[in-house]
């Protein structure tokens, strides 16, 4: 069983453990740096010409930190375009522009799940966490829980993983620790019933926001994704706009199997949005540009939050002006 932590993460690199909460961004976020900076490293030489061996110096950095073909490629060929116009004087002139495309890229996508109040018409918010095992779906959901407790909300949990052993005991622990009430029945009972559950107690009790935890589950096993369906026909029983957002949980090091998982996901449950974790333990947090650029607009589902660490602090709103400032190792956002 995996109990809740509090312990501060380990800085992914030799690096002393930078301060404060962009510091701790920076931290997470240290492995994925270091596998750009071999690609950056020209582009800190600020005066010197812009040259070809360092534009493709560049171009292998995106590449090898999962930045995917699509988006590396449009972001080359723009800067290439400017550097031959001359609207990039030098090596500092490119870094910038480049700094400037990372974030312009991110932009459209991130959504804070910003939650001040419960819904106007008086009924619980419930939202629901789906994704393949182990990404990281339970303890976002502990995260948050103590981050709206925090805020003054009303929270209620869902154990509505009734299949893997010692989960139910899981979000309990969770919910002990918080003082939070969670709803559970005995592993192997329906989920569905257990979602059902939940969203009738916390109608019941006034609660504010009822975060639904499920089990993990292979994007391409179709019985399992057929219950997440049903879970989601039922608690429309009781509330017609339930669950009001449904999020999944992606792993941030599976690399480019995160887009077959999204869209998997969302043929299944419509996914209002993405949580990335584990940002802090790959060279490859540049999945979040491919994430960010999927060329069917109907999978383009946006980021909410993304895990730099293990402590409750580690989950973070996503804000794509810090998170490039963070990856280049500028010092615009401190
Ligand atoms: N380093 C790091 N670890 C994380 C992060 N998010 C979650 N974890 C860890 O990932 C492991 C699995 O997390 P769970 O929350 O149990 O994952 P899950 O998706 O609920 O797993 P199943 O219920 O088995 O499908 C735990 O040890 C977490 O502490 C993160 O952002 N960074
Ligand atoms: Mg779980």
């Amino acid at each position: 069983m995996i109990e809740p932590t509090e312990t501060e993460s380990a800085s992914s690199s030799d690096q002393p453990a930078a301060k404060g909460f962009f510091g701790r961004l920076r931290n997470g976020l240290s492995k994925t740096r270091d596998q750009l900076a071999t690609g950056l490293g020209n582009l800190l030489l600020g005066e010197k010409e812009i040259n070809e061996s360092a534009l493709e110096d560049l171009e292998t950095a995106l590449l090898t930190t999962d930045v995917g073909l699509e988006t590396t490629e449009a972001i080359m060929s723009e800067l290439t375009d400017r550097a031959g116009r001359r609207e990039l004087a030098n090596m500092g002139a490119l870094y910038q522009a480049l700094h400037a495309l990372l974030v312009q890229r991110l932009q459209g996508v991130a959504r804070p799940l910003s939650l001040a109040t419960r819904k106007p018409d008086g009924l619980p918010k419930g939202i629901f966490f789906v994704g393949v095992n182990g990404v990281g779906k339970t303890t976002t959901i502990g995260k948050l829980a103590k981050r709206y407790k925090t805020q003054g909300l009303n929270v209620m949990l869902a154990a509505g993983d009734t299949f893997r052993a010692a989960a139910v005991e899981q979000l309990q622990a969770w919910g002990q620790r918080e003082d939070i009430p969670v709803i559970a029945q005995a592993q192997g009972s329906d989920s569905a019933s257990v979602a059902f559950d939940a969203v009738q107690s916390a109608q019941a009790k006034g609660v504010d926001v009822l975060l639904v935890d499920t089990a993990g589950r292979l994007q391409a096993k179709s019985q399992l994704m057929d219950e997440l369906a049903k879970i989601q026909r039922v608690v429309k029983r009781l509330d017609p706009e339930a669950p009001h957002e449904v999020i999944l949980v992606l792993d941030g090091g599976v690399g480019q199997n995160a887009l077959s998982q999204v869209k998997l996901f969302n043929e299944t449950v419509p996914l209002t949005g993405l949580v990335v974790t584990k940002l802090d333990g790959t060279a490859k947090a540049g999945v979040l540009f491919a994430l960010a650029s999927q060329s069917n607009d109907a999978q383009q589902v946006p980021i909410c939050f993304i895990g730099v660490g293990e402590g409750v602090e580690d989950l973070r709103d996503f804000e794509p002006e810090e998170f490039v400032a963070a990856l280049l190792q500028s010092d615009d956002v401190a």
